[in-house]
C-alpha cells in the first residue's frame, strides 16, 4: 500500500527544510540525532492530517469511546512503528537512502519511551495499536514520567540502574495541550454544608493543596486506515496563580510545597514487577491521572450532550489493574458533587462505566492502602469509599445471612486498609482474567468469593500482541516471506490468515528457506551481542532465550542451575555429543529486589566461567544482554530457535512474550501456565516441550504443604551438585556466601517463605529431560524447521487485534469509525 502523503521528493524537501529550521544547518552537517528530530517532524506532518481527520470523524458520529486507564505504557519507539502503520516505511526508507541517510541508524536515535515495567505496560501499549487499527474512538490514559523505566549497566556482574532521560532532547511526537489543563486536589478536609437553595448537602474540600495537570497527546496509528487515536500522558505544574496568592499572604512554605509536589509526582515510573511497595507518592501519583483524565472525558462528553444520565452510552473507563480504581470514587465524586445527582443515580452511572482487569494472582502484587494514608490524601474519595462499602455489606448480609465471616473476606475495607481489587469489583460491571487458565484460577481460588455472588461479571480476555511491531518492523525478512508465500498482505491486519503457512510444514524448500531467515535474524542478535558485550556466539549453536522481568516465579534461577548442570556433564563426559548451545538472558530486576538481583549476578557469574572455559570448545555459550527493553526485544525474538516460558505453574497470569517468539518461530520450552496452554493448544503438543507440575498440583502443595525440597537434594546427586556449588565457590572465587541466599532459598525455610517455594527442585528434572527432547529435536533439521514454521502458522489467536475485538463484543460494545479522508488532497 503506497501512501502517497510520503511522495518522496516533497518528504526529501521537508526533512531538509525541517533541518535547517530546527538547526540552521544542512543535511550534511546535522548529527544523526538532528536527522532523527527532522525526519520525525516531517512524519508527524503527515499523521496531524489524518489525526484531525480523525477528530473530525468523531465530532461526526459521535462514537463511544473507550479510555484505556493505565498507570504504564511501555510504548518502545515511535518512529519506525508510525512509519509502518503509515504505510509509508519502505519510501521513507529509500528516499532517505538517497540523502544519504540511513532510517536503521536514524531510528536508533530514538529513546525508549519506557513509561512502563513489562507485561502490563507493553499489552496497553499492543492494545492501543490495535484500537487504532479496528478503528474504535479510544483514548490511553497515563503519567508523562519524566523519568521511565531506569538503564540497567552491568558492572562487574551486578546490575547498576541509571536514570532514563528519554526527554532530554525532546520528544518530537507529543502534542503540549495546555488548554486542556486540570486540576487535581490533594489533602485537605471536607467542610459539609447545607445548601437551602438546592435541599442538598454540600461536601467543600478545604486547605487542600492542589496540581495543575497538563495534557500531553501522542498520535497512535492504526495501520493504513487514517485512523489516529490519542495517548494522552499527563504532566504536572504548579498552580502558579495560588502561588502568589500565597507569596502575597506570606505562605511561602505551602507555595514551595505545592511547586515540590508537582514535581515530584511525575517524576519516576514506579520500577516494580508484580509487587506492591504502598507507597504515598504512587497514590499520589494514581490519583493525580485519574482524577485528570476523568474530569477531561466527563468535560468532553458535557460540550456535546446535556444529559448526564447517558454517560455511560459514551464512555467507558477500562482500569488496567487496580492501580487506577480510585477512578470509580473519583467518578462518583464528580456525578455526586459536581453534577448534584442522588447516589443512586451516580452509582447506576459508575457500574456502567468502569470495568476491571485483573493481571496477577501473586499476593504481594494487591494493592492494599492503609486507611490513615488514604484518607489523608483523598478525604473526599475516601468519604465515598466508606459509603461503597456499607451499601455493599448490606448485600452481602443479605445474601449471606449471619456469614460474617463472607462480610470480612469480601468488605472493602477491612483491618485497616483499603482493598482496591474489591472495589474495582464491587464497582466495575466486568472483571476479566487475561488467559483462560488465570480467568479459572481468579473464578474458583482468588476471587471465589467475588465470583459466586456475581458471576455474571467474570470473564476471559486472553492477552495477544501487535503483528505490526513484532512481525513487520522486529523482523522484515520473515514479513516478506510470509507476505510471498499466502500472497497478500492481509495478515497484517488479520492475523489468522498465518494458518495459510500450514501447507509449507512439509515443503523442504519453503522450510528451508524458513530457517535461513532465522539464520540471518541469529546473525544479527550475533552481531549485536559482540558489539554490546563482546562475546563471541556461533549462530548455528541453538538460541535458546529467555527475556522478561527478573522474578523468583519466572524461574531464571531453574534456567541457570540446568545451564550449570550443563556444564557439569559436559566436563564429566567430555566425549558426550552435544549440540552447541547459546542460553540467552535478558533481565531487569526491581531496585529493591535483592534476590532478583542476585540471580542477574548469578548468571553473569556461570556466563563468565564458562565463556572462558576452553576446555569445552564454545560448546555452551551465556550472555546476559544488557537493558532488555522494547527495541532490542524485537530484535532477540526474530532470532530465537527456544523460547523459555518456565514459571511456575500458576503464577503467570498469561505472558506475551510468549506470544512474541511463537509469532516469530521460536517453539516454547514451558510449562502448563498462563497462555502457554493455549498456545500448546493451537500448535499442537508435538511442536512445544512442555514440563513440570501443573497448577492444580502447585496449588495443592501450597495449600496442603508436603513439597520437601531437601528430599531431592539428597537424592539426586546432580541436582545436590548443582545446588552446592552455589556454595562451594565454583562461580564466586572461591567465596562461598556470594549465593548463600540463594542456597538457602532453595532448602530452608525462611521466615515467612517456605523453602524453594517456587518448585525449581521439583520440576528441576522434569526439565531437563524437556531440554534434552529439546536438543534431539533440533538435531534432526527438517524436524525442527517444521515445528518452527507452524509455531508462526498457529499464531494467530495471539493477535492483539482478536483480543481488542473480544473486549468490543463482550464489554466495551463501540461503534467503529470509518476515517474518511479528503482524497484530492492526497
Ligand atoms: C503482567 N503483570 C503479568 N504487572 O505478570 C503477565 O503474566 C501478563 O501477561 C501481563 O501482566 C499482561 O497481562 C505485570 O506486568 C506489573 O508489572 C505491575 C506493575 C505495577 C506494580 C504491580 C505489578
Amino acid at each position: 500500500m503506497y501512501n502517497p502523503r510520503f511522495e518522496k521528493k516533497a518528504f526529501k524537501k521537508e526533512v531538509e527544510h525541517n533541518v535547517k529550521t530546527l538547526y540552521r544547518k544542512t543535511v550534511d552537517e546535522a548529527t544523526p540525532q538532528q536527522l532523527f528530530q527532522a525526519v520525525s517532524f516531517a512524519v508527524k506532518e503527515a499523521i496531524i492530517d489524518d489525526w484531525i481527520a480523525t477528530q473530525n470523524q468523531f465530532k461526526k458520529d459521535d462514537p463511544k469511546t473507550v479510555y484505556y486507564m493505565s498507570m504504564e505504557f511501555l510504548m518502545g519507539r515511535a518512529l519506525g512503528n508510525n512509519l509502518i502503520n503509515m504505510t509509508a516505511y519502505r519510501e521513507v526508507k529509500e528516499a532517505l537512502d538517497e540523502m544519504g541517510i540511513d532510517l536503521n541508524a536514524i531510528e536508533d536515535q530514538e529513546p525508549d519511551p519506557a513509561l512502563g515495567n513489562g507485561g502490563l505496560g507493553r499489552l496497553a501499549a499492543c492494545f492501543l495499536d490495535s484500537l487504532a487499527t479496528l478503528g474504535y474512538a479510544a483514548y490511553g490514559c497515563g503519567i508523562r514520567y519524566r523519568y521511565g523505566m531506569f538503564k540497567q549497566k552491568i558492572e562487574n556482574g551486578y546490575q547498576v540502574e541509571t536514570p532514563d532521560n528519554w526527554l532530554k532532547d525532546g520528544n518530537p511526537f507529543e502534542l503540549r495541550r495546555e488548554e486542556y489543563a486540570k486540576e487535581v486536589r490533594f489533602g485537605g478536609n471536607i467542610r459539609v454544608e447545607y445548601d437551602d437553595a438546592t435541599n442538598r448537602t454540600k461536601f467543600v474540600q478545604e486547605n487542600y493543596e492542589s496540581v495543575l495537570a497538563i495534557p500531553y497527546d501522542m498520535p497512535i496509528v492504526g495501520y493504513g486506515n487514517h485512523h489516529v487515536n490519542t495517548l494522552r500522558i499527563w504532566d504536572a505544574q504548579a498552580i502558579t496563580d495560588f502561588q502568589l496568592e500565597s507569596f502575597d499572604r506570606g505562605d511561602y512554605h505551602k507555595a514551595v510545597e505545592q511547586e515540590n509536589l508537582a514535581k515530584t509526582i511525575v517524576e519516576v515510573l514506579y520500577p516494580n514487577d508484580n509487587h506492591y511497595a504502598g507507597k504515598e507518592l504512587r497514590l499520589k501519583q494514581q490519583y493525580f491521572f485519574v482524577s485528570a483524565s476523568i474530569q477531561a472525558a466527563v468535560a468532553k462528553y458535557k460540550r456535546t450532550h446535556d444529559d448526564i444520565h447517558k454517560l455511560p452510552e459514551k464512555v467507558l473507563f477500562q482500569m488496567n489493574d487496580t492501580h487506577p480504581t480510585v477512578a470509580v470514587a473519583e467518578l462518583m465524586r464528580i456525578l455526586l458533587d459536581e453534577e448534584g445527582l442522588g447516589w443512586n443515580e451516580a452509582w447506576d452511572i459508575t457500574t456502567k462505566c468502569c470495568a476491571y482487569t485483573n493481571h496477577t494472582i501473586m499476593a504481594e502484587a494487591l494493592e492494599k492502602w492503609p486507611i490513615d494514608l488514604f484518607s489523608k490524601l483523598l478525604p473526599r474519595v475516601y468519604q465515598i469509599i466508606q459509603e461503597i462499602d456499607r451499601r455493599f455489606i448490606i448485600q452481602v448480609r443479605e445474601m449471606y445471612p449471619g456469614n460474617e465471616e463472607k462480610v470480612k473476606k469480601m468488605a472493602i475495607l477491612y483491618n485497616g486498609q483499603v482493598r482496591m481489587a474489591h472495589l474495582a469489583i464491587v464497582a466495575g460491571f466486568s472483571v476479566n482474567g487475561v488467559a483462560r487458565l488465570h480467568t479459572e484460577i481468579l473464578k474458583h481460588q482468588e476471587l471465589k468469593d467475588f465470583y459466586e455472588m456475581m458471576p455474571e461479571k467474570f470473564n476471559n480476555k486472553t492477552n495477544g500482541i501487535t503483528q505490526r511491531r513484532f512481525l513487520m518492523h522486529g523482523n522484515p525478512l520473515l514479513a516478506d516471506w510470509v507476505t510471498e508465500k499466502l500472497g497478500t498482505k492481509d495478515w497484517i491486519t488479520d492475523l489468522s490468515l498465518m494458518s495459510g503457512l500450514k501447507e509449507y510444514a512439509d515443503d523442504s524448500k519453503a522450510l528451508a528457506e524458513f530457517m535461513d531467515i532465522k539464520y540471518k535474524n541469529k546473525e544479527r542478535l550475533a552481531d549485536y551481542i559482540l558489539k554490546h558485550n563482546g562475546i563471541e556466539v556461533d549462530p548455528r549453536s541453538i538460541f535458546d532465550v529467555q527475556v522478561k522481568r527478573l522474578h523468583e516465579y519466572k524461574r531464571q534461577l531453574l534456567n541457570i542451575l540446568h545451564v550449570m548442570y550443563l556444564y557439569n556433564q559436559i566436563k564429566e563426559h567430555p566425549e558426550m555429543s552435544f549440540y552447541p548451545r547459546t542460553f540467552i538472558f535478558g533481565a531487569k530486576a526491581s531496585a529493591g529486589y535483592i534476590r532478583a538481583k542476585e540471580i542477574i549476578k548469578l548468571i553473569n557469574s556461570v556466563a563468565d566461567v564458562v565463556n572462558n572455559d576452553r576446555s569445552i570448545n564454545g560448546k555452551l555459550k551465556v550472555v546476559f544482554i544488557e537493558d532488555y527493553r522494547v527495541s532490542n526485544a524485537e530484535i532477540i525474538f526474530a532470532a530465537a530457535d527456544v523460547s523459555e516460558q518456565i514459571s511456575t505453574a500458576s503464577k503467570e497470569a498469561s505472558g506475551t512474550g510468549n506470544m512474541k517468539f511463537m509469532l516469530n518461530g521460536a517453539p516454547t520450552l514451558g510449562t502448563m501456565d498462563g497462555a502457554n496452554v493455549e498456545i500448546v493448544e493451537e500448535v499442537g503438543a508435538d511442536n512445544a516441550f512442555i514440563f513440570g507440575l501443573s497448577s492444580e498440583e502447585v496449588i495443592n502443595y501450597e495449600n496442603y504443604g508436603g513439597y520437601h525440597p531437601q528430599d531431592i537434594y539428597h537424592n539426586d546427586p546432580d541436582i545436590k551438585k548443582v545446588v552446592d556449588q552455589l556454595v562451594d565457590g565454583t562461580y564466586s572465587h572461591g567465596d562461598t556466601e556470594m549465593y548463600r541466599d540463594l542456597y538457602n532459598s532453595l532448602l530452608m525455610n525462611q521466615g515467612g517463605s517456605k523453602a524453594d517455594m517456587y518448585f525449581i527442585l521439583k520440576d528441576f528434572r522434569s526439565y531437563a529431560e524437556a531440554q534434552k527432547k529439546v536438543e534431539e529435536a533440533y538435531k534432526d533439521k527438517e524436524g525442527w524447521a517444521r515445528k518452527a514454521l507452524l509455531n508462526t502458522a498457529c499464531c494467530g489467536k495471539f493477535t492483539s487485534d482478536r483480543t481488542i475485538q473480544e473486549y468490543v463484543d463482550d464489554i466495551w460494545h463501540l461503534d467503529k469509525i470509518q476515517v474518511e479522508v479528503d482524497e484530492t488532497e492526497e
